[in-house]
């Protein structure tokens, strides 16, 4: 097995990876795992939605968007600085060392919101936690003044593959997406980008995001793999739940695609076993959403969570050095 970074996978490698026979795949992804990482360290992130619903864009799975009358999800306004700080400072005391805002907003606009975000960020760097947001589209220049506020990492997903993209969203493109994700790294801000299974795609779907994803030059730095949590009152409300096993498959696949980046088991982890869950972590997941929210559905109690990683071995990353 290689010990190098490959940036040119092709999609025949790629499918060729993704169906294997899950045992040999899942022994693979735990070799390269174990290879390029402490395999018993998990990384512990804590998301806060910091402006809910309303939102412009008509994207099918989401709780947020305008376009789902529906939905549960009540619209709230963008919340102060001080607060975000309030949220931040404890999910840093239960043990988080991420701290992740995200906003349901099409694209970030100029303005006294936008320099609200960035006050969160000041806040929430001046903690010592690493920050991450995800706010939608955003222009080069407000890529840097993130950058410039203490922004370490932005989450823009790339959801599915480009040919299933237009069954998931309309009013955006995948070279929109593509777009932000440039202007995020030539910011010199690391890249969180992943997907969603279980929206009805095929496993060539799933395999060509992961293609599309591994041959980004360099890697994401985060991959999320999210399972689609099906809200009422969305277009993918009455969708089939996944399969466990094929979260396995996309963790394992990521995992042997892109060997030094952290694979995140994100949304839909309340639906998993614990016996699931551990074949994520042997597949190669090494970081988790933790507390008992996501941004607007739930994920496992905190207090689960830790005895979780207590019976199998897993040790949060510990705190950074110096914080405020
Ligand atoms: N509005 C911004 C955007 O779309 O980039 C940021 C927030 S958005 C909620 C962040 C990501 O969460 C989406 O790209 C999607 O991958 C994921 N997500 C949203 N709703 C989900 C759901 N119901 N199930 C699984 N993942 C979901
Ligand atoms: C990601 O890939 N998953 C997170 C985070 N990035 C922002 C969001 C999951 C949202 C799940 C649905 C909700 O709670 O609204
Ligand atoms: Fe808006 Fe983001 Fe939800 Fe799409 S995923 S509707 S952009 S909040």
């Amino acid at each position: 097995m290689n010990d190098t970074l490959r940036h040119d996978w092709t999609l025949t490698e790629v499918l060729e990876i993704h169906r294997r026979p899950l045992l040999a795949l899942v022994r693979d992804a735990e070799e390269v795992h174990r290879r390029w990482h402490a395999p018993d360290a998990v990384q512990l992130c804590t998301l806060l939605s910091v402006k809910t619903g309303g939102c412009g864009e008509d994207c099918g799975y989401c709780s947020q968007s305008a376009h789902h009358p529906e939905s549960p999800v009540a619209r709230e306004p963008l919340l102060d600085a001080a607060a975000v700080v309030a949220r931040a400072r404890a999910a840093r005391e239960a043990g988080a060392t991420r701290f992740c805002m995200g906003a349901a907003w099409r694209e970030v606009k100029d303005g006294p919101a936008f320099q609200e975000v960035l006050a969160m960020v000041r806040g929430v760097k001046a903690l010592g936690l690493e920050t991450c947001c995800t706010l939608g589209m955003l222009t080069a220049d407000q890529a840097r003044a993130l950058k410039a506020a203490g922004l370490d990492a932005y989450n823009h997903n790339l959801d599915t593959s480009r040919d299933f993209y237009g069954h998931v969203v309309t009013t955006r493109t995948y070279d929109d997406r593509l777009a932000t994700l440039r202007a995020v790294r030539e910011a010199g801000i690391t890249v969180c980008c992943g997907g969603i299974i279980g929206m009805g795609e095929t496993l060539a779907d799933r395999a060509a995001l992961l293609q599309t994803l591994a041959t980004l030059t360099p890697h994401p730095e985060s991959v999320p793999i999210n399972a689609l949590v099906a809200v009422p009152g969305t277009p993918m409300a009455g969708l089939p739940p996944v399969d466990p096993l094929d979260v396995v498959r996309t963790i394992a696949t990521a995992r042997i695609l892109m060997p030094a980046s952290r694979v995140r088991l994100s949304a839909g982890r309340t639906s998993l076993s614990r016996e699931a869950q551990l074949l994520c972590f042997l597949a190669g997941a090494n970081s988790v959403f933790y507390g008992e929210k996501l941004l607007t559905t739930p994920n496992p109690q905190a207090e689960a969570d830790d005895r979780l990683f207590a019976e199998l071995g897993l040790r949060p990353l510990p705190p950074a050095a110096e914080a405020a």
